[in-house]
């Protein structure tokens, strides 16, 4: 039978993150009686987001509005936790946080977003580091991580410096004006902060300004072509016998909603060895490898992928 598995490497730093800066605080028995592998963390209300951001400037076009989602191609940095990418300061997700992992108190280290062609920049808001609380776990994250004192945010034909004061600034963005064409922008820690654990965070960079270029994220998956005969797998979760018949997965469901690079994804359950379990039918490796890596990083699920016949007992839900 052909047939090939994909092991998640587990390593003992994932079972204890918090450890690390930017960790969040996992406390596993949420829903442990109902479902092992499927636990998450809830959004938090603490955070910076849009709705906290600077006020209006009279400067900014009147067609400047938010583009992160679609001008934002890719993200890198100059060190980051393999936990909390760079692409993670650009997600517009406040749970999520990009988290810097060389020695030292982040200092010199920097974060970017490569951004699409045709994309003009009126401003920025930004923050000064990762202000949510986690929940479960209820660990302040501000507290938790170092925060930017002095930010220098570099584009193509300038750059500007913007500082934070811990004790107030929590939660706030700042706007830096940028009003160019604009194909990166990075956001690079002069001074910091200390916080409980020695390492710099940030939460979610916003870009404003005009874009019409195609929307939603670069698909490097798209024409990858599949090594399945059958059908390619990813097991997610296995439920307690306890579980309803009907139980819907709901961190699972929470965790990829409005996830675009999975699009057209369905989530089954089906039967494995005797046992239930719930996975996903994807078209190739790479998206399998992208939703293993998202599912263990928020879920701590260790998934699996498998080249298998899967005989489909129920469809949970399906990304549109
Ligand atoms: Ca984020």
């Amino acid at each position: 039978m052909f047939r090939i598995r994909f092991r998640v490497i587990v390593t003992a730093l994932l079972l204890a993150p918090l450890l690390a800066g930017c960790s969040k605080k996992n406390t596993d028995d949420d829903d442990a009686p109902i479902l092992r592998r499927d636990q998450a963390r809830a959004p938090s209300a603490a955070s910076g987001s849009a709705a906290t951001a600077a006020p209006a400037s009279d400067k900014a076009p009147a067609a400047a509005r938010n583009i992160t989602a679609d001008c934002v191609e890719s993200a890198r940095a100059s060190s980051e936790d393999r936990k909390h990418p760079a692409m993670h300061a650009f997600d517009e997700r406040p749970t999520t946080a990009w988290n810097e992992s060389a020695g030292g108190d982040g200092a010199g280290e920097w974060v970017e977003a490569k951004l699409r062609p045709g994309t003009y920049v009126s401003y920025v808001e930004v923050g000064g580091g990762w202000s949510a609380t986690s929940q479960p776990g209820n660990v302040d994250l501000w507290e938790h991580n170092n925060s930017f004192r002095k930010m220098k945010v570099t584009w193509d034909q300038g750059s500007a410096e913007v500082t934070f004061d811990r004790s107030t600034d929590r939660g706030k963005k700042k706007r830096v004006e940028v009003k160019a064409p604009t194909t990166a922008l990075r956001f690079s820690a002069i001074e910091v902060d200390r916080g409980r654990f020695n390492d710099l965070c940030l939460d979610d960079v916003l870009i404003y300004g005009e874009y019409d270029g195609p929307k939603g994220p670069v698909d490097e998956c798209k024409d990858v072509t599949s090594t399945c005969a059958s059908d390619l797998f990813v097991q997610l979760a296995s439920p307690l016998p306890s579980a309803p018949a009907d139980y819907d997965y709901p961190h699972t469901h929470k965790l990829l909603a409005g996830r675009k690079e999975f699009s057209g994804t369905r989530f089954v359950e089906t039967y494995k060895n005797g046992n239930r379990v719930m996975g996903a039918i994807v078209k190739n490796r790479c998206y399998a490898d992208k939703l293993m890596k998202v599912h263990d990083e928020a879920l701590k699920s260790h998934p699996q992928a498998s080249c298998e016949r899967i005989d489909v007992r129920r469809v949970i839900f399906e990304i549109p």
